[in-house]
C-alpha cells in the first residue's frame, strides 16, 4: 500500500459507516425512540471501531461487505455505552461529540430507552444482515463474543469498578483491569470480529487480540491525558471532570509525562503483533499510531 493516506482513509470509512448506520436505522414508530436512536448514533466520532472491525476483516482477505454489519452493531452498543455513560446516575455529563447529551434533549427515561433500543437492535442487525457468504457458524462466534464483551465480564463490568472506585486510591493494576473490561473489551472484538468474519485461524486471531489489548489500554491512556490536555471544542466532550471527580487516571498514577511515553511503548507492542502480514496489515499499523497521537 504505498503512499497510504490515513486521514483519507479514515473520512472514507467514516462516510461508508455513517451511511450504514443511516440505512439500518430509519426512523419508524414510535417516532420519539427513533429519533432518540439515531440522533446519538448520528451524531459523529470518530467511528474508530468500525473501522477498526473492517480494517482487520479486509487484513485477512475478507470483503468489506462481510464485516459491515457487525461494524455497525459495534457503533450501536459504543453508542448505547455513550448514551448511559452520560446520565445523571452515571456520569452526568451534558457534552458528548459536540452536542447536549441524549438525556439533554429526550429527557433521562428516552435516554434509558434509546440506549437499550441500540444494544438490542445491534444483535439483529448482526444477526439478519451478514450476507450469507460468511458461514453461520462464524457469524454465531461474533455474536457471543459481542455479548461476553458488553457483559459484566466487558463493559458493564468496568463500569461498576469506575462507579466503585471513584474518589478512592486504586492501584495501577486494577486501573489496567477496569480499562481492559471499560473500554479494552469492545475494542478488542471490534479487531477479532473482523478477522472472524473473513475466516481467520487461531494463530491469526490470536496476534489480532494482541495487537488490540495493546492499542486500547493504549487508547484509554490517551483518553485519560485528553481530559487534562483537549478542550471541550476538539473532544467535545467535558473536560477536567476525572480530576473534578478524584478519579484514578493513568496520569495521576504515573505522571502525564510517564503516560505519553507507556501509550507509545503499547503501540510500538502493538505494531509488532502485525509483524508478518506484510502490506494488508498498513491502516492497521497507522490506526495504532493515530491512537497514540489523536488530539480528539
Ligand atoms: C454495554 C450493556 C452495556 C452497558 C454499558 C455505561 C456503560 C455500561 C459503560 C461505559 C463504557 C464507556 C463510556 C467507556 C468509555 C470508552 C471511551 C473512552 C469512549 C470514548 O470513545 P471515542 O473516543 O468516542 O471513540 P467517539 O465519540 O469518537 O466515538
Amino acid at each position: 500500500m504505498v503512499g497510504f493516506e490515513l486521514v483519507q482513509y479514515l473520512s472514507q470509512r467514516k462516510v461508508l459507516v455513517e451511511e450504514a448506520l443511516g440505512q439500518f436505522l430509519p426512523l419508524a414508530e414510535p417516532e420519539t425512540i427513533y429519533q432518540a436512536m439515531r440522533y446519538s448514533l448520528l451524531a459523529g466520532g470518530k467511528r474508530l471501531r468500525p473501522i477498526l472491525c473492517l480494517a482487520s476483516c479486509e487484513l485477512l482477505g475478507g470483503r468489506l461487505a462481510w464485516a459491515v454489519p457487525t461494524a455497525c452493531a459495534l457503533e450501536m452498543i459504543h453508542t448505547m455505552s455513550l448514551i448511559h455513560d452520560d446520565l445523571p446516575a452515571m456520569d452526568n455529563d451534558d457534552l458528548r461529540r459536540g452536542q447536549p447529551t441524549n438525556h439533554k434533549v429526550y429527557g433521562e427515561a428516552m435516554a434509558i430507552l434509546a440506549g437499550d433500543g441500540l444494544l438490542a437492535y445491534a444483535f439483529e442487525v448482526m444477526a439478519t444482515q451478514t450476507p450469507a457468504q460468511v458461514q453461520p457458524a462464524q457469524v454465531l462466534a461474533v455474536v457471543a463474543r459481542l455479548g461476553r464483551a458488553a457483559s459484566a465480564s466487558g463493559l458493564v463490568g468496568g463500569q461498576v469498578m469506575d462507579l466503585q472506585s471513584e474518589g478512592k486510591p486504586i492501584p495501577l493494576t486494577t486501573l489496567q483491569t477496569l480499562h481492559a473490561k471499560k473500554t479494552g473489551a469492545l475494542l478488542e472484538v471490534a479487531v477479532v470480529s473482523g478477522g472472524i468474519l473473513a475466516g481467520g485461524g487461531t494463530e491469526e486471531l490470536g496476534r489480532l487480540s494482541r495487537y488490540a489489548q495493546k492499542i486500547g489500554l493504549a487508547f484509554q491512556i490517551v483518553d485519560d491525558i485528553l481530559d487534562i490536555t483537549g478542550t471541550p471544542e476538539k473532544i467535545g466532550k467535558t473536560i477536567g471532570k476525572d480530576v473534578a471527580v478524584q478519579k484514578a487516571t493513568y496520569p495521576s498514577l504515573l505522571g502525564l509525562e510517564c503516560s505519553q511515553n507507556l501509550a507509545q511503548q503499547l503501540t510500538t507492542e502493538a505494531k509488532t503483533e502485525l509483524i508478518g502480514f506484510g502490506e494488508r496489515a498498513v491502516p492497521l499499523l497507522a490506526l495504532a499510531d493515530f491512537i497514540t497521537q489523536r488530539e480528539h
